[in-house]
């Protein structure tokens, strides 16, 4: 389903224009849309049974780290899962409140909270998201980590935006036959009549929504804990890293923050915390700090338009935590936007890897991205490329330095904290009006961890903002369709003939074959659709390839030079071949 509000986003001239349109849609995650008359949408702040189950669930849990404390034999975990940005809000969040737990329980001294994300750890910095296909894989990597002691007991969420990722079904059909599972959740966006409904997920053959039917009756009785609150379409369709990533974060931090709140018997109120977001987020899309994340916007495309001139969008931060979340939204503009590894790219410092608890995020950031930037200033050199760092502490890093004397990158930086350093006139800071008071707040009234989740929250804002503003402005778009889908799962599979018979206006079945012609370059191939995917993978341009030759009746290589004649631009080559037609 698209979103009305951002309809036109592709005709936005500024990053100013597209970021007071995702203003309003973000601000349907906490008091809903105006969807239809039959989906209702509330929100997170309206809809008191979710509100109601978190507090359930963080009592549960609670409850299960008392039972741990009293019995130090046992093996009480918290696991979360998901695939993609699911996945790896699942590992943030669990690292971030495992590290918490630990520095303030010392009888706690394993990671009370884990987490899953299909594909591995390889898969927080890279798409892998064929495995999102695999129940079992799912149930099994939920099943090993139980078995890892003989005492394991443990509350699992998963997450699926969707309501469609076979891989956290499975993991939800195993929660249901394993006594050691002492309470389940499921988060995801979409109406519970929505859930997929193809894609066998159990040896009975049940798919999804079948099984999400015998599941919703169990609530209450089997402690199975329903989290759907329903927040209008994403900005940009499917783009789930978005609003239901932002949405993701609330509700797992307001669990965790309530278990928090449960153990050391302080009283928090889930819409005072809800407030703090909503606050929060308006700081993020003020005015004047609006007009400066905006500026950012057009510099980043600015940088996707010279990207044969070294132009490119890099991010850097030297705190773990926030890094993190500057990789992720890096990585996952492969798989939205069809993006090179090169295009767009996070960088953490070297010097902040001490503390292992983010070993195996450090591990793969490594493998991915050259992490060593003074060995490769070549590559910066250009005033095309862009430099966002993103500060946390007081704390001035020497690469900033070395890049505002050794090159002439543009060079801005997020300051999420009070102090501010004496930097590089060449440096644009975005400071953020009154954000100080609110962490401060949120530190004084609810206390540190809830503090960094907000901070969180707010830098996924901007980076999700900086990305998706500087693709739309690149032309990665057609009104707010992201047509460049990468076919590489089922669900994207699928996803792609959908975006075929919406502008094409032909059969389901002619759109799957001109989507099969793309993808066997204008060979006619009978294979399975799992080889479809495998086969449609690594390629770049698959949709928009298959969309001109529907729409133009031309032949595979045609396509391809029209593509290329249009710099790659989707929105332009629409644009043109429309205006073909029409005349
Ligand atoms: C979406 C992102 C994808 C999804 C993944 C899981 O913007 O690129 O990686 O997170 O497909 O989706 P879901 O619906 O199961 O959370």
């Amino acid at each position: 389903m698209a979103n009305s509000i951002t309809e036109n986003i592709d005709l936005c001239s500024n990053g100013e224009q597209i970021l007071s349109l995702l203003s309003q849609t973000d601000e349907e995650i906490f008091s809903g849309s105006e969807l239809s008359k039959e989906v209702k949408s509330d929100g997170i702040e309206n809809d008191l049974s979710i509100l109601n189950r978190i507090i359930n669930l963080s009592v549960l849990i609670g409850d299960q780290v008392g039972l741990q404390l009293k019995n130090p034999n046992q093996r009480f975990k918290i696991i979360l899962s998901g695939c993609g940005t699911s996945g790896r809000l699942a590992y943030l969040c669990s690292q971030t409140f495992s590290h918490y737990i630990k520095s303030k329980l010392k009888e706690i001294n394993y990671d009370l909270c884990d987490s899953i994300i299909a594909g591995d750890e390889y898969a927080l910095v890279n798409s892998v998201e064929a495995v999102e296909d695999k129940p079992n894989i799912g149930a099994e990597k939920l099943k090993n980590i139980l078995d890892q002691h003989p005492n394991s007991v443990c509350v699992f969420i998963g997450i699926t935006c969707g309501l469609s990722a076979p891989f956290v079904a499975g993991q939800i059909d195993h929660c249901l036959k394993d006594p050691r599972v002492v309470g389940f959740s499921l988060i995801g966006f979409n109406p519970v009549e929505m859930t997929r409904k193809t894609h066998a997920i159990n040896k009975e053959n049940e798919n999804f929504y079948d099984l999400m039917k015998r599941i919703i009756n169990l609530e209450e009785k089997k402690n199975f804990f329903l989290l759907n609150p329903i927040i209008g379409p994403e900005p940009i369709t499917g783009s789930t890293r978005m609003k239901s990533g932002t949405a993701t974060k609330i509700i797992l931090d307001l669990i965790l923050t309530k278990t928090i709140g449960n153990l050391f018997n302080e009283d928090i109120s889930c819409q005072n915390l809800v407030n703090f977001y909503k606050k929060a987020k308006q700081c993020v899309y003020s005015d004047k700090v609006s007009a400066k994340i905006g500026d950012i916007i057009d510099k980043s495309a600015d940088a996707l338009r010279h990207l044969d001139n070294g132009g490119s969008i890099n991010y850097f931060s030297s705190s773990e935590r926030l890094g993190l979340l500057c990789c992720v939204d890096a990585s996952e503009c492969m798989p939205t936007y069809g993006s090179s590894k090169k295009d767009i790219k996070g960088f953490l410092e070297m010097s902040s890897f001490m503390d292992e608890q983010w070993t195996g995020f450090y591990k793969n950031c490594q493998s991915v991205w050259s992490t060593n930037i003074t060995e490769n200033l070549d590559d910066f050199k250009s005033d095309k490329s862009l430099f966002i760092f993103v500060q946390e502490k007081n704390h001035q890093s020497e690469i900033e330095k070395i890049l505002a004397d050794q090159t002439s990158c543009q060079m801005s930086k997020i300051n999420l904290s009070k102090s501010k350093p004496n930097l590089s006139k060449r440096i644009q800071v975005l400071n953020f009006e009154n954000l100080d008071q609110i962490f401060d707040q949120a530190e004084q009234n609810v206390g540190v961890y809830f503090k960094k989740c907000l901070e969180e929250f707010v830098l996924k804002l901007v980076l999700n903002a900086i990305s998706t503003g500087a693709h739309v402005l690149y032309g990665k778009t057609y009104k707010n369709i992201m047509i460049d889908v990468r076919v590489s799962n089922i669900k994207l599979y699928w996803r792609a003939v959908g975006i075929l018979e919406k502008f094409c206006h032909l059969t389901r079945e002619d759109c799957e074959r001109f989507l099969l012609k793309s993808i066997y370059k204008g060979v006619e191939a009978k294979n399975e659709i799992d080889d479809h995917v495998q086969c449609a993978s690594p390629q770049q341009f698959v949709v928009p390839t298959a969309l001109l030759m529907a729409l133009t009746e031309c032949d595979y290589s045609e396509a391809k030079k029209l593509l290329y004649e249009s710099k790659n631009s989707i929105r332009n080559c629409i644009f043109t071949i429309k205006n073909s037609l029409e005349k």
